[in-house]
Order: structure tokens, then C-alpha cells, then sequence
């Protein structure tokens, strides 16, 4: 039986109680967040009025609730989100907001993803950042410039680059626990020529734990949890915006399925056979060579407005 109570002054009375929504405390002093109020008070109303609408039974609310406790106890709330297409939506508003000041050009943006580690050494113009054997994966040589939006070089960019092994998993969050810290994670500052370099091997996608509450999500929703291969950046430079981005892997078959959604047209560079790796370090001749050019944007009145806190990890190398 379908029932509307969400229009009635008693559940727009609990919403007002249980967001404590513009409310004064003693001696007329806000109690309280006000900001916290203003969204908890619009999210559990668009909650209330779905339960309405779609008549959602309390099993399914409880369903739903225990759901968010597994979530937690999977510390996988980032991953979901990314699944969910939530950090590709705040992408797509950063988009709107540079066209709308008439912002454009530069590299495209795309998602960071949960999987960085803050920490790793800066080297200089060059890094060889494949700290571990990895059977599976061939060399790979990344490398290219950072200029500005006049295709000048920027000097002291500092480029950092992460990404996973040949089973595609991540130093830091690899279930096997095998990987040494800062394992294919690296940080590079360009000199006067804006050059960077990284001497890695080959990624695989990701796909998410099996197990975890991400997955059983999308189980249910009849889809899957995988990620073409990629390689995840931060470019920070005094004097422009942070760039967060990622390029895929030409040639990967999920490139436009990817289950979080961040491939873009300009974020698939071709890959080049090479040879001559061993005068380079690497571990066959053979590679594989990847040209991939930052253009940095401005900052905006004299501000970063790219700079997104969130929480991290970090470690020491
Ligand atoms: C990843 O490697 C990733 O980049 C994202 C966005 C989500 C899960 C794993
Ligand atoms: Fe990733």
C-alpha cells in the first residue's frame, strides 16, 4: 500500500528536528554547523521523499543501512564513490566552472581515484620507480613536458605518477601484501626544459575486491568493477592550477567501459615499441614508450581552485 506522509508538518517538522536546520542556540549564537545543517537537512529530505515515492519498505531501508556498515568495515566509501560515477560528476562541474569563467584548454582533468600515497621521493627530471620484480609486466618508459597554456616549459613542476602491477594491484592497498612501499609510485621536478621521465613497467586494470561491499553493489546493479590499465598523475606547479588526471592504456578493451568513468578522448596516448632500454636501465631492450605532455592552466585571480582535500594515505620512503 502506497502512502504519502512527506508533505506532512510532522515529517517536515522531524526533518527540521533531526537536521536542527536554522535553529538558534543560547543567547542567540548559531548551535551547531550551520553548512552541515543546510545539507543534512536537504539529503535525509530527498531520502524521506524517495521512501515516499518509491514506497521503499523497511527491510530495504535496513538492507540499505547495514550496506553503509559493511562499507565502512571494507574502508571502500572513495572506491563506491567512484563507481557510483559521484567523483566523475564533481569532474564534470569542475568542467563547467572553468567554461563558465572562459577557462579552456590544457590538459583534461579526470578523477584521482582512493589509491594514492602522499610521500614518495622527488627526484630530479628522472625516476625509475619499479622498486620490484613483477614477472608479468614489461618495461614501460613514460615521459614528456609540462608547459603552460603559451607551450612554454615549466620549470620546477613537480610531477608525481602512480599506478598498479601486472595483477593490477596498487603498493600500499595490494591484498597479497607483496609489494614494497612506493613500489611504481614516483615524483619527478622538471628542470628548465619541463622535461619528466618515469622508468616503470606495464599496468593491468584494477578490478575491485570481489568480496568487498563495491562489488555487491554492483552485482546488483549488473555491473562490473573493472578499469582499463592506466596511469594516475598530480602536476603541481607555483604559478598554475594542480592538474589531477590519468591516462589509459591504448589498446585495453575496458578504455570505454571503465567502471569509475574517467576516460577521456585526449587522456589515450599511443604506445611505441622501442628498443635500447637496456642502456636506459631497463630490464629487457625491448619497451614500450609512452609520450604524455602536460599543459598547465592558470590560477584564477591568484588561486589553485584544484586543490581538493580529502583524506590520504601517506608513507615514508
Ligand atoms: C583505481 O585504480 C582507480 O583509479 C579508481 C578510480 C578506483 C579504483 C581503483
Ligand atoms: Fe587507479
Amino acid at each position: 500500500m502506497s502512502v504519502k506522509v512527506f508533505d506532512t508538518k510532522e515529517v517536515q517538522d522531524l526533518l527540521k528536528a533531526a537536521s536542527n536546520a536554522g535553529t538558534n542556540g543560547a543567547n542567540g549564537t548559531q548551535a551547531g554547523d550551520a553548512r552541515t545543517q543546510q545539507i543534512v537537512q536537504r539529503l535525509l529530505g530527498d531520502l524521506f521523499k524517495a521512501i515516499d515515492d518509491l514506497d521503499i519498505t523497511p527491510d530495504e531501508v535496513w538492507a540499505g543501512v547495514n550496506y553503509l556498515n559493511k562499507l565502512g568495515q571494507d574502508g571502500e566509501a572513495a572506491l563506491l564513490a567512484a563507481g557510483l560515477g559521484l567523483e566523475k560528476y564533481l569532474d564534470i562541474r569542475m568542467d563547467a566552472e572553468d567554461e563558465a569563467i572562459g577557462l579552456d584548454g590544457g590538459t583534461p582533468r579526470t578523477i584521482e581515484g582512493p589509491l594514492y600515497v602522499a610521500g614518495a621521493p622527488v627526484r630530479e627530471g628522472v625516476a625509475k620507480i619499479d622498486l620490484d620484480a613483477d614477472e608479468g609486466a614489461g618495461p614501460l618508459v613514460i615521459h614528456g613536458t609540462v608547459t603552460g597554456l603559451d607551450g612554454k616549459p615549466v620549470a620546477g613542476a613537480l610531477v608525481e605518477c602512480w599506478h598498479a602491477n601486472s595483477h593490477g594491484f596498487y603498493s600500499h592497498f595490494d591484498p597479497t601484501g607483496k609489494q614494497s612501499d612506493f613500489n611504481l609510485r614516483g615524483a619527478v621536478k622538471t628542470g628548465a626544459d619541463g622535461k619528466y621521465e618515469f622508468r616503470t613497467l606495464m599496468p593491468v586494470g584494477y578490478g575491485c575486491p570481489p568480496q568487498g561491499a563495491t562489488q555487491q553493489l554492483l552485482d546488483r546493479l549488473g555491473r562490473h568493477g573493472n578499469r582499463p590499465a592506466h596511469v594516475h598523475f598530480f602536476v603541481t606547479s607555483d604559478g598554475h592550477r594542480k592538474l589531477t588526471t590519468q591516462f589509459n592504456i591504448e589498446g585495453d578493451p575496458l578504455i570505454w567501459d571503465d567502471f569509475a568513468y574517467a576516460t577521456r578522448e585526449e587522456l589515450i596516448p599511443p604506445v611505441t615499441a622501442k628498443t635500447g632500454g637496456a642502456a636506459l636501465g631497463l630490464k629487457a631492450d625491448a619497451y614500450q614508450d609512452i609520450e604524455f605532455n602536460f599543459v598547465l592552466t592558470p590560477r584564477v585571480e591568484g588561486k589553485d581552485n584544484q586543490i581538493v582535500e580529502r583524506l590520504r594515505a601517506s608513507a615514508t620512503a
